[in-house]
């Protein structure tokens, strides 16, 4: 397939160099204006792949989105207008809301909307590495999008396992959750995800997951808390020695993805009255750090 890329950061450079060995034509959409851009992965070769090539995105079959889900909307609306009216365009991102935001201008495309568990950290400009084995789960967000069930298929042979989902609204739910109690915790906090894991810790993060679990449920999906609670320790556990990508931005003064996150659920609460004052203050906290930042730097 022909591919692009839109925004190469750890998990998209990750994604970028697994379906490059596949054999696809992978080219990349990144902010910087050179032609080129090389990627290592772990101890691989290197490879340079086209970046900003106009031609490549007329062409390509595939758009992956790979932001952070604060950058979708202004970085994706601009390329919309080249793109051709039957390409695939696949969110990969955490967080949720961003294809809402674009809903008039994405329901006559086949979107479809995917959640990954690798952990992939980019060391420098041009290296990445996989630091931690996952799964993608990928399904549709709109009719045209079911059709596109191949694309699991494909990703499965270039970086498995990947699997369709024929409710993806509940994986990405399920993810939202996790994240909800784990990123904001962590960067406030300044600590690695296992941190979460010490006892000291259980009764907070079963508030915010009942919570977010409620808000899902408002929403149409079905999650269950204990099982959620459950969950968001055993990812805790397993990812016991990385720092969540929150605490990564909140530590290094960059945008974090809160909005999308907690603020995803609070604004979910709001619209049906419903009170949830842990992840109120979570998200209130994190915006808090954020201005600070303006305002003193
Ligand atoms: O997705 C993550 C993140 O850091 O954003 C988790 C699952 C919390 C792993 O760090």
């Amino acid at each position: 397939m022909n591919i692009t890329i839109l925004g190469p950061g750890a998990v998209g450079s990750l994604y970028a160099y697994k379906l490059h060995l596949a054999g696809h034509s992978v080219s990349l959409w990144g902010r910087t204006p050179s032609r080129k851009i090389e990627i290592t992965l772990d101890d691989g070769e290197n490879i340079a792949f086209n970046n900003q090539s106009l031609e490549d995105l007329k062409r390509c079959d595939l758009l992956i989105v790979a932001l952070k889900a604060w950058q979708v909307q202004s970085a994706l609306l601009p390329l919309l207008t080249h793109l051709d009216n039957d390409t695939i365009i696949l969110f990969l991102h955490n967080g949720m809301g961003t294809v809402d935001m674009l809903a008039d201008e994405l329901t006559e495309r086949p979107v479809i909307l995917g959640t990954s568990t690798h952990g992939a950290l980019k060391v420098n400009t041009n290296t990445v590495h996989h630091t931690g084995n996952g799964q993608t789960l990928i399904g549709a967000w709109n009719e045209k999008g079911q059709q596109c069930q191949f694309v699991a298929e494909v990703f499965d042979h270039a970086f498995s396992p990947t699997h369709w989902h024929s409710n993806i609204q509940q994986a990405l739910w399920t993810k939202l959750v996790i994240n909800c109690a784990i990123n904001p915790l962590t960067a406030i906090l300044d600590c690695r995800n296992g941190q979460l894991t010490n006892e000291e810790y259980r009764a907070q993060l079963a508030g915010i997951v009942e919570e977010a679990v409620c808000c899902a449920n408002f929403d149409g999906v079905e999650l269950e808390a204990s099982t959620m609670l459950d969950t968001v320790v055993n990812v805790a556990q397993s990812t016991a020695q990385n720092y969540s990508s929150m605490h990564q931005d909140i530590y290094n003064k960059r945008q974090s993805e809160i909005d999308f996150i907690n603020g995803y659920v609070v604004n979910i609460a709001a619209k049906h009255k419903i009170d949830i004052p842990n992840n109120l203050s979570l998200y209130q906290r994190i915006k808090q750090i954020e201005a600070s930042w303006s305002h003193h730097d």
